[in-house]
């Protein structure tokens, strides 16, 4: 999956970053987007934005290009009401917890269960374990065994990806590009069983008007 500047994108997927605050959905967000870190960022407040276009390979006469639109959301409780309300339209949503911390684990439904009102109700889910650098350091920080995350998101039918860190840029691109691959796929699926040739996806993946005007507003804070 490569980054592209050049054709108009053909989709535009809308992908959500919940979870537990603290565990680092802001720096999975920048790593992903910008390839930085710091340690010392600030809560988000409310719901941050950011968004690329990448290429995906298809069997179809051109590659698909498709733009990522990453919704941080805040994950504290006095900001969980704004967030909500940018749920509505995501097709994907990305709930991260931290290895080391097992409220942030306990959470992860009650954050699915959240996005599933809101999300379109073909919404994949994929479970990001962060912050690993920790338990490589130091194994008796883990407090989730991979088997158990693994074992609930079988359980609750979402994705889980490896263990990734923010800070040392461990599988951060890999398990995003291949949840966008996922995602991209899943429409395809649904949109060939409804008409036949060329992958049609719904129509509410293209951009709607008022996200071109968002678009103009990179990283910002939305209310
Ligand atoms: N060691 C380590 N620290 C990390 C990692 N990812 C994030 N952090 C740190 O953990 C803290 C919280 O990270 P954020 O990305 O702000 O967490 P968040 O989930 O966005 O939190 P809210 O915005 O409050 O919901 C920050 O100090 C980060 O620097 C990681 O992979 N490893
Ligand atoms: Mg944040």
């Amino acid at each position: 999956m490569e980054v592209t500047e050049a054709r108009k994108e053909d989709y535009v997927f809308k992908i959500i970053i919940a979870g537990s605050s603290g565990s680092g959905k802001s720096a999975i967000s920048r790593r992903y987007f910008h390839n930085t870190f710091s340690d010392n960022l600030g809560f988000t407040i409310g719901v941050e934005f950011d968004e690329k276009v990448v290429e995906i390979n298809t069997q179809s006469p051109h590659n698909s290009t498709v733009k990522i639109q990453l919704w941080d959301c805040s994950g504290k409780h006095t900001y969980a009401e704004i967030a909500k309300k940018h749920f509505k339209g995501a097709i994907g949503a990305i709930i991260v917890y931290d290895v080391t911390d097992t409220n942030s684990f306990r959470d992860i439904l009650i954050w699915k269960e959240e996005i599933q009102k809101e999300a379109e109700e073909s919404c994949e889910f994929m479970i990001m374990p962060n912050k690993c650098d920790f338990t490589m350091k130091y194994p008796r920080m883990k407090q989730i065994p991979n088997e158990k995350g693994r074992q609930l998101a079988e359980e609750e039918g979402m994705i889980f990806s490896e263990e990734c860190s923010a800070k040392k840029n461990i599988n951060i691109k890999e398990s995003i590009d291949a949840f966008v691959i996922h995602i991209y796929n899943k429409q395809v699926e649904m949109s060939s069983s409804r008409s036949r040739g060329i992958p049609n996806l719904s129509h509410h993946l293209r951009m709607a008007p008022e996200e071109r005007v968002r678009k103009e507003k990179k990283s910002c804070i939305i209310f």
